[in-house]
């Protein structure tokens, strides 16, 4: 039985348990109150920051609403990755989820702009422009595909690992075997830094780097240990080639029949759950690189020379980027807002 067909019995049987055990999207209580049920899919591990923020959130929720908001959470990629969850909240099998925005390109093209490699320069400059008018504008046009965008999370800034070899230049990631999410944008650039990129699903990634289907892949660091990736890799390269946000979702159907008190709660709550993992990500750094150092993993820095390298090889990306998008626009003024951050 493959993985994707476990998912699927999971989700079925998830979906039926709150069906029949009279936990479907409302119940009323002991108080006669109804309460509604959120059930939340997460591809995160349970040990990432991403799932203490959706047990903040939990909690923040079912006390504000007094328990007319009950949260079940299902992490670790039970219920599906990205791209199933993200589908799943659309057509309301589940109520909410978190994606890496390259998946949720496959559903507004807009959020390819977070594929561009090196777009945005460092944390306050993404939040800036994730919290701004920008940011908040891809959100909003979320509601076109039965999705509400609730905020965006931390993921972070990629760095490369590979099994096999350590890359000290642009030109070592020639031929490296490398996974890519599944997102057209991600492909590109790797063809470009003339790497031969392979896309895989992040739930087939571990199998895949532990067989060796690929030699490497590219993920922040959070997620590099929580997923253990370091345990099957032999070189962790920091290159922060690209900083890619988690975008928080919810059935927008759902979130509309809701009482508008409880509306304002989950969207207080989830601000507050932001911040709170965003705070958790900027102190991980130091202490997974240690971890993975005392596994032996072989730790070194892209010198700027060689991201600057693979900048200039990005160029091709940048136009193909702006077809992607599909809007022209909108890839001027990121650029120029982030310009006028700098
Ligand atoms: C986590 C994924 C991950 C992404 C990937 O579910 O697929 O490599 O970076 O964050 O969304």
């Amino acid at each position: 039985m493959n993985l994707a067909s476990v998912r699927a019995g999971l989700l079925f049987m998830v979906m039926t348990l709150l069906v029949l055990s009279g936990c479907q999207a409302s119940t009323v209580n002991g108080n006669g109150q109804e309460v509604h049920t959120i059930v939340v899919g997460s591809p995160i591990a349970e040990t990432h920051p991403g799932h203490e923020a959706f047990k903040r959130f939990e909690q923040l929720v079912e006390e504000r609403s007094e328990g007319r908001l009950d949260i079940k959470i299902y992490g670790n990629g039970v219920l599906g990755d990205d791209r199933e969850l993200t589908e799943s909240v659309q057509r309301g099998t589940i109520h909410m989820t978190v994606s890496s925005t390259s998946p949720v390109a496959n559903f507004d093209p807009s959020f390819y702009i977070f594929d561009l490699p090196f777009l945005l320069p460092d944390r306050e400059t993404a939040y800036k422009i994730l919290d701004g008018d920008i940011g908040q504008r891809l959100l909003h046009n979320l509601e076109s595909q039965n999705i509400v965008g609730l905020g965006y999370w931390e993921n972070g800034f990629r760095q490369i690992t590979t099994s096999n070899k350590p890359i000290d230049s642009a030109e070592d990631l020639q031929g490296i075997k490398i996974r890519t999410m599944e997102n057209q944008l991600h492909i590109a650039a790797w063809r470009e830094f003339g790497a031969n990129p392979t896309p895989m699903s992040f739930g087939e990634l571990f199998t895949g780097l532990q067989q060796g289907t690929v030699d490497g892949q590219e993920n922040p660091l959070a997620l590099i240990e929580t997923n253990k990736f370091y345990e099957v890799q032999e070189h962790l390269i920091l290159s922060n080639h690209i900083y890619t946000p988690f975008v928080v979702m919810m059935n927008k159907e759902f979130h509309d029949e809701l009482p508008k008190d409880l509306q304002t709660i989950i969207n207080e709550s989830m601000q507050e759950a932001k911040d709170y993992q965003r705070d958790m990500m900027i102190d991980q750094d130091e202490r997974i690189l240690q971890i993975v150092t005392e596994d032996g993993v072989q730790v070194s820095e892209l010198p700027e020379e060689e991201k600057e390298k693979l900048r200039e090889l990005s160029e091709p990306v940048y136009e193909s980027g702006r077809k992607m998008v599909e809007n022209d626009q909108l890839v001027d003024e990121v650029i120029a807002e982030i310009d006028k951050l700098q």
